[in-house]
C-alpha cells in the first residue's frame, strides 16, 4: 500500500456545506428527524410504538447503585426474538424493567452522533442543552467498573458478555463510542467521551489476545471501527489494539460462539463453514473473499477492517477488503447501491441473485457501504470506491427517507406492487409506503448521522492533496503549510454536471484531486492553464501555486443512459435501468398507470429531460416514448404465442429516491426492452 496516499476526512468544523441538494437533506434531518427521534426515544410520539430507550437509561441509572449492592442474579428475560423484551399487557403500568430490543441503547447513540454533526453546521443552544441532559442520564447509568449497557445493568451483570452472538453489547458500545466521539469533536464536551473510554477500558480488560482474556468478538460488528475512532481522537494505542484483536479473532476455530450457551441450538447443526456466515465469523477475515451473511454486519466489519489496515499498514488485510469489496460491487450490489438481496437473515444472497421485488437492501446496509467506500478511499484514492459511494448515496440511501423527512423505508426494493406486498409472505417486509418509525428503528437515525456528516464523505485530505470525491457545494477552510486556504465548491449535482472550484490562497502549493465520475466518458475543464495536471485512478490531479481567487471549472456531461445488468442476474435480463449522471430512475404508477410490467422501451427511444418539481422539490425527470402491452384481447390466462399487441405511450421516469412520496403505488426500476 502506498502510504503516502493515505487521506482522512476533513473535520466537519472546517467545512460549511452550502450545496442546494445536500444542505436540503441536512436541514430535513435537523428540522424533522432529530426532534422527532428525540420524542420517539422518550416515548412521546402518539400512535408510534414505544422505544423505551431513554426510559431504559433512567431505570438503569436508578437500579445502578441498588443492583451493585444486592448483586441480583440474572433473570432470563422472556424475549421473543433475539432479545426483544415485549410490552407488558397494561402499558400504563411499566415495571422497572428493560423494554424493547436488546440494542435499544444504540438509538440514543445514533441520535447524539447526528446531533453532534448537526451542531457543527448549525449551532443550536436548545438542542445542545437537550443533548447535554440526555448525556447526564446516560452517564448516570454507568457502573463503577465502566460498564454501560442498560440491558445487562437492568437484568443483572452476572451474565455480561454471555451472549456475544446475539445480544449486541459490543454493538451498543460501538454506537455509543461513535456518538461520544462525534459529540466531543463538535462541542469539545468530553463527559460522554470519558464515559466511553471507561467502558472501552472495561472491555479491553476483558477481551484480548493476552492469556486469561476472553477470545470473543462482536456478534454484530461496529465496535471495530468505533474503537479506531476512539484511538484517533485519544491517540491511545490500546484501542487500536483491541480493534485489531476483534478483527483478527473473528472466525478462528473452534468458533467462539460455540462456547456460548444459546437458547437456540439450530445453528450448531449447520455445516461448520455455514454456521456463522450470518455474522461473518465462518472464516478468519483474511481468508474471506465473498461478502456473506447479514449485510449491515458485513459492511460494518469491512469498514473496521479497512480502518485497521490503514492504521497498521496491513497489506494482507487491505487485500481481504479488496476481495470483499469486489465481491459486493461485481456480484451482489443493486444498481441503486442497495445491498442484501434476501430478507432471510437480512443478508447477501449468492452471486447475481438480485431479485427486485423481494429485495431487502436495508437502508442501513447502503449506509454501511458508504462507510466502507470512504474507508477504502482513505487507504487508496481510487474512483472505483467513490463511484459506488456516490451511487449508494443518491439512490439506495436517500430512498430510505421521504422528501419531507417524516417517514422512512427500512427495505428498499426495486420493484413494488402494493397488492403483492400485502399477499405474498416473501414480501411481508416490503412496504409500499414509508413508515413513521419502527420498533427496530435502526435505519432512520442511521440516515440522520450519515446525512448530517455528509461533508466528511465529499472531501478527504492527505499531506499534500485535497481530494474531492463528491461534488458538493461547500466552503472548506484549511491551514496548508501554515497559510489559510479557502476552497469554495459550487456544484449543480446531481441535476447538472457543472462544478466551480475557487481556491483562495497565497502562494501556496498543494494538489487538488478531482474525481472523474464513471458515468461520463469525458469532461471539459478550464482554469488549468498554469497547472500541472495528471489523470490517475479516476482522479484529475491539479498541482499549482495557488493564488488569491484561482478558479477551476469542470463540466461533466450528464446524458441519459440505459444500463443493462450482467445476464447472470436472472431478473434483469432483457431489461434496462434508466440513469442520468449519478441518479437512477424508476417508473411510478402515479405517472404511468397501473401494471408497470406491461411497459417497455424501444431501442431508439429518445429521452427528453424535464426540469420540474416533485412534491415541491426541484428535480429532473425523463420522458421517453415506450410501449404498453394490451391485455384486453386476451380471453384466458394462456394462448399460443404471437407477438403481443402494444400501443405507443409516453413514459415518465422519476429519480428512484423520490418514489413513494405521492401515494401508495407501483414502482419499478428495471424496464423491459423490445
Ligand atoms: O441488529 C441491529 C440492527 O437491527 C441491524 O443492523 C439491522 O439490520 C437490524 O436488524
Ligand atoms: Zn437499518
Amino acid at each position: 500500500m502506498e502510504k503516502n496516499w493515505y487521506s482522512s476526512p476533513l473535520s466537519l468544523r472546517d467545512i460549511q456545506i452550502t450545496d442546494a441538494f445536500w444542505k436540503g437533506e441536512m436541514e430535513l434531518v435537523r428540522r424533522e428527524v432529530l426532534p422527532y427521534q428525540w420524542a420517539a426515544l422518550n416515548d412521546e410520539v402518539e400512535g408510534a410504538a414505544p422505544s423505551f430507550c431513554m426510559r431504559n437509561f433512567k431505570v438503569a441509572g436508578k437500579l445502578n447503585q441498588e443492583k451493585r449492592e444486592k448483586g441480583d442474579a440474572f433473570v432470563e428475560p422472556a424475549y421473543t426474538f433475539r432479545g426483544f423484551e415485549a410490552l407488558p399487557e397494561d402499558p400504563e403500568h411499566l415495571e422497572d424493567k428493560f423494554y424493547g430490543f436488546v440494542f435499544q441503547d444504540s438509538d440514543f447513540s445514533k441520535w447524539i452522533e447526528a446531533v453532534g454533526y448537526s451542531l457543527t453546521q448549525h449551532p443550536d443552544e436548545e438542542l445542545e442543552r437537550i443533548a447535554d441532559g440526555a448525556i447526564d442520564l446516560v452517564c448516570a447509568a454507568q457502573q463503577e467498573d465502566g460498564y454501560l449497557d442498560t440491558y445487562y445493568i437492568i437484568n443483572g451483570r452476572d451474565k455480561t458478555f454471555s451472549n456475544l452472538r446475539d445480544h449486541h453489547e459490543l454493538y451498543c458500545f460501538g454506537h455509543l463510542t461513535e456518538g461520544a466521539v462525534a459529540y466531543y469533536q463538535a462541542t469539545g464536551k468530553d463527559k460522554l467521551l470519558n464515559a466511553v473510554r471507561r467502558f472501552a477500558d472495561y472491555i479491553g480488560n476483558y477481551f484480548g489476545s493476552e492469556e486469561g482474556k476472553c477470545k470473543g468478538y462482536p456478534g454484530h460488528e461496529i465496535a471495530e471501527m468505533a474503537l479506531v475512532r476512539l484511538y484517533e481522537v485519544t491517540k491511545e494505542e490500546r484501542y487500536l489494539t483491541l480493534a485489531r484483536f476483534f478483527v483478527d479473532e473473528r472466525g478462528k476455530r473452534p468458533y467462539y460462539f460455540d462456547s456460548e450457551q444459546h437458547p437456540d441450538m439450530q445453528r450448531r447443526g449447520q455445516k461448520e463453514e455455514l454456521r456463522y456466515q450470518y455474522n461473518q465469523a465462518h472464516l478468519p477475515v483474511r481468508e474471506q473473499d465473498e461478502a456473506v451473511g447479514h449485510a449491515v454486519r458485513a459492511v460494518y466489519l469491512y469498514s473496521g477492517m479497512a480502518d485497521v489496515a490503514r492504521l497498521t499498514g496491513d497489506e494482507a488485510l487491505y487485500g481481504a477488503c479488496e476481495k470483499l469489496w469486489n465481491s459486493i460491487v461485481n456480484e451482489k450490489m443493486y444498481v441503486t447501491g442497495g445491498i442484501g438481496g434476501t430478507h432471510i437473515g437480512e443478508a447477501f444472497s449468492f452471486p447475481y441473485d438480485l431479485p427486485n421485488d423481494t429485495a431487502y437492501a436495508e437502508t442501513c446496509a447502503s449506509i454501511g457501504l458508504v462507510f466502507f467506500a470512504r474507508r477504502m478511499l482513505e487507504i487508496r484514492p481510487d474512483a472505483r470506491y467513490a463511484n459506488v459511494m456516490e451511487r449508494a448515496l443518491y439512490n439506495g440511501v436517500l430512498s430510505g427517507m421521504a422528501l419531507d423527512g417524516k417517514s422512512f423505508f427500512y427495505v428498499n426494493p426495486l420493484e413494488v406492487n402494493p397488492e403483492a406486498c400485502r399477499r405474498d409472505e416473501r414480501k411481508f417486509h416490503v412496504k409500499p409506503v414509508r413508515q413513521k418509525w419502527f420498533g427496530c428503528a435502526c435505519c432512520p437515525p442511521n440516515l440522520a448521522r450519515l446525512l448530517s456528516s455528509i461533508g466528511s464523505y465529499a472531501y478527504t485530505e492527505s499531506e499534500d492533496t485535497l481530494f474531492v470525491h463528491l461534488y458538493m457545494g461547500g466552503i472548506l477552510s484549511k491551514k496548508v503549510q501554515g497559510q489559510d486556504v479557502d476552497v469554495c465548491v459550487e456544484s449543480g449535482f446531481p441535476w447538472d454536471g457543472n462544478v466551480k472550484i475557487k481556491v483562495r490562497a497565497q502562494n501556496t502549493s498543494f494538489r487538488l484531486a478531482l474525481r472523474l465520475p464513471d458515468w461520463c466518458s469525458g469532461y471539459e475543464a478550464s482554469g488549468l492553464e498554469d497547472a500541472q495536471t495528471e489523470e490517475r485512478d479516476g482522479y484529475l490531479y491539479v498541482k499549482k501555486e495557488w493564488q488569491e481567487e484561482d478558479c477551476i471549472e469542470l463540466s461533466f456531461p450528464m446524458e441519459v443512459k440505459l444500463i443493462a445488468a450482467n445476464p447472470r442476474v436472472r431478473e434483469d435480463v432483457g431489461k434496462v435501468a434508466v440513469t442520468r449522471g449519478p441518479i437512477v430512475y424508476c417508473l411510478e404508477e402515479a405517472d404511468n398507470g397501473k401494471d408497470l410490467h406491461m411497459l417497455s422501451l424501444g431501442a431508439g427511444s429518445k429521452p427528453t429531460v424535464v426540469e420540474e418539481k416533485i412534491c415541491g422539490i426541484p428535480a429532473k425527470t425523463i420522458e421517453m416514448p415506450g410501449y404498453r402491452r394490451e391485455a384486453k384481447e386476451m380471453a384466458g390466462l394462456y394462448h399460443t404465442w404471437r407477438a403481443d399487441h402494444k400501443k405507443v405511450v409516453g413514459l415518465r421516469f422519476i429519480p428512484y429516491y423520490m418514489w413513494a412520496n405521492r401515494s401508495e403505488n407501483e414502482m419499478q426500476v428495471w424496464t423491459r426492452m423490445e
